[in-house]
């Protein structure tokens, strides 16, 4: 194995999501989002934890612009808070909010550091939730007029744009009570989704009018792919229903303009002559979230479930998965990582092993695609920082630093010491890959 070498020009980075590090959720004009609603509602978040306050990443982004530095990074991705810009979702745009974001792009710009943005990041402006959300065909509009906004504000300054993450993660929301805004049903699955593209769609279109120069624009789209267990047909059944429903949904909609058909079969929702046309407007790169796969099992009642399997090659699958759709599309894997029970100990050092396994052979996989032929061009580390984990609140650690909540203090962990040397190195040693927890031999936790 050796030396696992990217290709010159790659990029590395971390990436981040507005509501869940930036804090000062009701200071300088910002309106609320669906999440603050969502957090602020007893018994929806864990333990009762909202993003108030989070990482206090809106006072402290050039510490940690200090610290993305340390790191070698160069390129970072973030969420724009589009009710920090917009309080009611349109209108009046609030000034403070987007200088705030003006400073931190110049920062980074200063740092060297390539700026990637995401305009929806899963924290929809109440005002117009409070007009149905995304089952309102007019958020897509206002999506749009938001994304116009910020491609002239922010054109000659940011190359790199995202116009959803994940839109599975928005879509939960609607059909299960765990995410914001919790509407809990199952039957508003594909008008949500459709919304969604709509609103990519839309915003790509924008973007093309804008005439942005040498920028891109993309969308990031999340791959756990199902696979069965015993392959009854049953699970069968399961995997491919829910394949439609969380992935092919979207790419076969931004690729081909269609849907799959279980979607049509098992949802009513209303398409619009003209829609599928929008929804498919070319754009430039695919963004690719994965964290792993699931496999699709029987339990010893007949019942069908699924559960998380940590399965390196899932990233070798889903950049294949996408290549068959369009076999030359540029790929950055927007997000990969790992939630672990990390303790901060009395040496000071939070010693993850067991992540740096995990990202290790993540990563092993993107450099086995790139060989194959993958125009894979950067990777991002979930994440920057520990931060609000959604619903599990702060109960989920992902950073490559620990944040003490109450201190605010950022501590690099190992796998941030680990990350450092592999993109001062451009890439991977196999000497470097630690054993799993409790058995190999523990990584050097210092920084270069
Ligand atoms: C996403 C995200 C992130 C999560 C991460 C860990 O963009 O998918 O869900 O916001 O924090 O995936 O679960």
């Amino acid at each position: 194995m050796g030396q696992m070498l990217f290709p010159k020009g790659f990029l590395w980075g971390t990436a981040t999501a507005a509501y869940q590090i930036e804090g000062a959720y009701n200071e300088d004009g910002r309106g609320p989002s669906i999440w603050d609603t969502f957090s602020h509602t007893p018994g929806r978040v864990h333990d009762g934890d909202t993003g108030d306050t989070a990482c206090d990443h809106y006072h402290r982004f050039r510490e940690d612009i200090k610290q993305m530095k340390k790191l070698g990074l160069t390129t970072y991705r973030f969420s724009f808070s589009w009710s920090r810009i917009f309080p009611n979702g349109e209108g009046e745009v609030n000034q403070k909010g987007l200088s705030f974001y003006h400073q931190l792009v110049d920062a980074l710009l200063e740092a060297g550091i390539e700026p990637n943005a995401t305009l929806y990041h899963w924290d929809l402006p109440q005002a117009l939730e409070d007009q149905g959300g995304w089952l309102n065909r007019r958020t897509a509009d206002c999506f749009a007029a938001y994304a116009a906004f910020l491609f002239r504000e922010f054109k000659g300054k940011i190359k790199l744009w995202s116009t959803l993450n994940e839109p599975n993660g928005t879509v939960v929301g609607y059909v299960s009570p765990s995410f914001a805004p919790g509407k809990n049903d199952g039957a508003l699955h594909m008008q949500v989704i459709h919304h969604l593209l709509l609103a990519h769609g839309k915003a790509v279109q924008e973007f093309r009018k804008a005439e942005m120069g040498d920028a891109k624009i993309g969308i990031v789209i999340d791959m756990w792919m199902r696979v069965c267990e015993n392959n009854t047909p049953e699970e069968q059944q399961f995997a491919a229903n829910e394949n439609d429903a969380f992935y092919f949904g979207y790419l076969d909609g931004v690729y081909k303009g269609i849907y799959p058909q279980s979607l049509y079969d098992r949802f009513s929702f209303t398409v619009l002559p003209g829609d599928m046309d929008i929804i498919s407007t070319p754009f430039d790169f695919q963004g690719l979230n994965c964290y792993g796969r699931y496999v699709v099992f029987t339990d010893q009642n007949g019942n069908i479930g699924s559960r998380f399997d940590r399965y390196p090659r899932a990233m070798y699958d889903a950049v294949a998965k996408v290549r068959s759709y369009k076999p030359d599309i540029p790929i950055y894997i927007t997000e990969n990582g790992t939630a672990c029970p990390d303790v901060l100990t009395e040496d000071g050092h939070v010693h993850d092993n067991d992540r740096i396994a995990y990202l290790y052979d993540y990563l092993a996989e993107v450099y086995r695609a790139i060989q194959d032929g993958a125009d894979i061009r950067g990777y991002y580390c979930w994440s920057l920082m520990d931060n609000f984990e959604w619903g599990a609140g702060y109960s989920m650690r992902f950073g490559l630093q620990y944040v003490d909540y109450p201190t605010q203090r950022r501590i690099f962990k190992d796998n941030a010491c680990w990350y450092q040397r592999v993109i001062a190195r451009g890439g991977l040693d196999a000497a470097d890959r630690p054993g799993e927890a409790g058995q190999g031999t523990r990584y050097a936790a210092t920084l270069i």
